[in-house]
């Protein structure tokens, strides 16, 4: 080995303890960041935005969707969109002032910086926030103006669940599939990816139905349309109905 291919071969093997040393101290800076979870809560923000509690037992559902998957999907999931909006909007009054329906129904008013984080947390607080009390016992079957109008747009109860079941089904990847009303006033179905909102369209949610995997996968592993199918068992249609009656008022 001559003198210049020593040299050269030194300081790659000092570039080299370099970068090592760097790799460790990064790791060790993830680790000490990692095992001080004490001090996050303190300082992650609290508000404005809060879970809304359940208005049902965890296990009220258990005949179609168990307790835990119930636990998870509300204490860690929604909490998580909760808390991850919260920290989105810190710093900005101005947003953090209207409530999540107004923000996610209104994205182009968001400041830029923050607008990604409002659709997707904002949106999973608001589906979720919507989602819940139409979960329920209260009814077999749509009641009233619903189950009329329901009839008039699909020809029957039956016909709805088949083409939103098809419609929830067909959702490639995490989505959720809608029954909504229309600017127009009438009742149509649709999907949208991640956690879009169908206020950002301009249309009232009346049903949804979650596809995220981890709505159903605990009890239903990959079988999305077993979980669809017990999902029109799990609605509160009495509320449903009383709640659709209201926002045909508003349209
Ligand atoms: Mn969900």
């Amino acid at each position: 080995m001559n003198r210049r291919m020593a040299i050269k071969q030194m300081s790659g093997l000092a570039s080299a303890v370099v970068f090592a040393a760097s790799r460790v101290s990064r790791a060790a800076g993830f680790q000490a960041a990692a095992a001080a979870p004490a001090s996050a809560p303190a300082t992650a923000p609290t508000g404005p935005f809060t879970l809304p509690a359940l208005p049902y037992a965890y296990d009220a559902l258990a005949d179609y969707f168990d307790a835990e998957t119930m636990h998870l999907h509300h204490d860690k999931h929604h909490q998580a969109y909760v808390d991850k909006l919260n920290a989105a909007v810190a710093g900005h009054p101005e947003v953090a002032g209207k409530t999540v329906e107004e923000l996610v129904a209104n994205l182009s008013t968001v400041p830029e910086s923050i607008r990604t984080a409002v659709r997707n947390q904002g949106g999973g607080h608001a589906n979720h926030s919507f989602w819940w009390p139409t979960l329920g016992k209260g009814g077999a079957a749509p009641t009233g103006e619903l189950a009329k109008a329901i009839d008039t747009r699909f020809s029957s109860f039956s016909g709805l669940q088949d083409k939103l079941s098809a419609a929830a089904i067909g959702v490639f990847g995490s989505g959720w599939a809608w029954l909504v009303i229309s600017p127009a006033g009438t009742l149509e179905i649709e999907t949208t990816p991640n956690q879009d909102s169908p206020l950002a369209l301009g249309h009232k949610p009346v049903l949804g139905i979650d596809v995220w995997e981890h709505a159903y996968y605990l009890k239903y592993k990959n079988k999305r349309a077993d979980y669809v199918k017990a999902y029109f068992s799990a609605v509160n249609w009495d509320a449903v109905s009383a709640k659709f009656a209201d926002s045909k008022k508003a349209v």
